[in-house]
């Protein structure tokens, strides 16, 4: 939506030697992650950290009182400034979370059971696609994850919930990337996703990426290991994982220390 803010404009200037006071400031406080656009200029500026300030637009300049304009000639003047209007900026607000780690994959692959069962998140889990409809975070001992709605293929392009939601891990530095055991095809799935995080952002492809065939209590051993075997063949190294397996959480866990150490030293 649009909305108008305003500080006030300069003061008038006044008799008595008084110039026009200036405009008071307006301070908006925005949430730590919104991306400004100066949609006048184009140029975009990043609010990433607690208490960053920036000057959105300049007030207006109190007018200079009659003083100023006394001169020989005229030693009692009439004249004074107008104080004058700030100025007239349009900016567009975006909000973007900041998350260590994104995590992303088919509708129903298990991200948001994930992401609760590792953080005391409340992210919605059911047994059908498109169950979380906006992004939730959670902290690991500090390393904050990111669970967004589901991505299908076109996601890129608008489908589904995907491209609202992109725009959320663009800021993580790392992906986990979750496949559904249960997954006719656990490749294709994976390279659909892929190919939707190239689309919207060709940048994405380089970040790290952990995939994890989830769900993997829900298959036959043998089905398990046809799945982890064909991603195996196609490059993809996969780790499985259930969330009502600890052993395998625990692998999960290690891999988010590893990260934190990483995040840490940086
Ligand atoms: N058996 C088993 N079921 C799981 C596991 N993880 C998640 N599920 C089930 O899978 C279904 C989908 O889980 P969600 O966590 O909602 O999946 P999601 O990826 O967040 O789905 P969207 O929000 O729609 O993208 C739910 O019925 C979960 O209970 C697991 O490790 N094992
Ligand atoms: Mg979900």
């Amino acid at each position: 939506g649009r909305k108008e803010i305003k500080a006030e404009d300069g003061k008038n200037g006044r008799g008595q030697f008084l110039d026009g006071r200036d405009g008071e400031d307006l301070i908006i406080k925005i949430p730590t992650g919104t991306r400004i656009t100066n949609l006048g200029t184009g140029y975009v500026q990043e609010m990433l950290h607690p208490g960053q300030r920036i000057l959105a637009a300049g007030g207006g300049k109190g007018g200079r009182g009659n003083f100023k304009f006394r001169s020989p000639t005229n030693t009692s003047p009439k004249e004074f400034e107008e104080g004058l209007p700030g100025d007239v900026v349009p900016y567009q607000l975006e909000l973007r979370l900041i998350a260590d780690i994104g995590l992303v994959g088919m509708p129903n692959a298990g991200k948001s059971s994930l992401l609760n069962e590792l953080t005391r998140a409340h992210s919605r889990v059911a047994n059908y696609a498109f169950t979380t409809l906006e992004p939730h975070l959670g902290a690991y001992f500090g390393v904050i994850l990111a669970d967004i709605p589901g991505l299908i293929e076109g996601a890129s392009e608008g489908r589904g919930l995907g491209v609202k939601f992109l725009k959320h891990i663009e800021r993580t530095r790392t992906l986990f990337h979750l496949i559904s055991a249960e997954s006719e095809d656990p490749v294709a799935d994976y390279r659909v996703i892929r190919k939707e995080l190239e689309k919207y952002n060709p940048e994405l492809m380089e970040k790290e990426e952990h995939v994890f065939l989830s769900k993997c209590d829900a298959v036959e051993p043998k089905v398990l290991k046809t799945k982890l075997l064909a991603l195996e063949k196609a490059g993809i190294r996969a780790e499985p994982i259930s969330i009502i397996d600890p052993e395998t959480m625990e692998t999960v866990k290690k891999t988010i220390n590893t990260i934190k150490k990483e995040l840490t030293s940086a």
